[in-house]
């Protein structure tokens, strides 16, 4: 049975970086589509292989599972031996990684998300963003910036001089503010920030998944 991807159909947020992974793993999946407007993610079919109501979820043949960092770990490790290895196998270097993982998760995409539902989500709905929680969110992603640039400065990417799960997680949100026109990940004031994201913007998988959309690349 073909690997199974629930998401929004846009290759974005936390179904674009599943999706992001498969393609890195040269791996083929059917994606099926969830229209988030249509609210299919409240739909009882969908609920019960997600019970928080939210995309993205994999059915593998039956094995169904949801959280789209923890889908990412699960994909590296089942295509184990094709395409980009994303975890490291060694355990210190496989540390690094998750370290680099949760600073993403915590640090870094709690105010990131806040500031995407005010310049994103709100404006498609109609509704003026609050500016005040856009500038705190920006200050917050800018503080944490500052640090990734120091540690930019000592290697190529985020756990060292291989492109892992660490970087790939960074694709799924940050994309909407600079696609919005948020002058953040380029500034001149961080050029080994700019340079690792212009790195990840460049990589063969990343501008496949943008110009064809969400559907294997294989
Ligand atoms: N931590 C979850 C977050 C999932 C999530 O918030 N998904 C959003 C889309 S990016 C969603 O389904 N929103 C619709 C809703 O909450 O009803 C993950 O990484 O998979």
């Amino acid at each position: 049975m073909v690997f199974k991807l629930y998401a929004s159909p846009f290759p974005v947020a936390g179904g674009g970086i599943v999706a992001l992974v498969l393609a890195e793993k040269q791996a083929a999946f059917e994606l099926v589509p969830i229209d988030l407007r249509a609210k299919e993610q409240k739909a009882a079919e969908y609920m019960a292989m997600n019970p928080f109501g939210r995309v993205p979820a994999i059915n593998d043949d039956g094995f169904v599972m949801y959280e789209s960092r923890a889908i990412c770990r699960y994909v590296d490790e089942k295509f184990a031996g094709q395409g980009t290895t994303l975890v490291p196998k060694g355990m210190k270097e496989r540390a690094l990684v998750e370290q680099a993982v949760s600073v993403e998760s915590v640090t870094l995409f709690p105010p990131l998300d806040k500031v995407v539902w005010e310049v994103v989500v709100k404006p498609e709905r109609g509704l003026a963003p609050d500016q005040a929680i856009v500038d705190t969110g920006l200050k917050e992603i800018s503080d944490t910036l500052d640090v990734y640039e120091v540690i930019l400065g000592k290697h190529r990417y985020l756990a060292g001089d291989d492109f892992t799960l660490a970087d790939l997680v960074h694709c799924g949100y940050l994309p909407f503010l600079v696609e919005k026109g948020v002058d953040i990940m380029t500034v001149k004031a961080r050029p080994n920030v700019a340079r690792w994201w212009n790195e990840l913007m460049s990589r063969p998988t990343w501008v496949k998944l943008q110009a064809e959309g969400m559907k294997s690349t294989v």
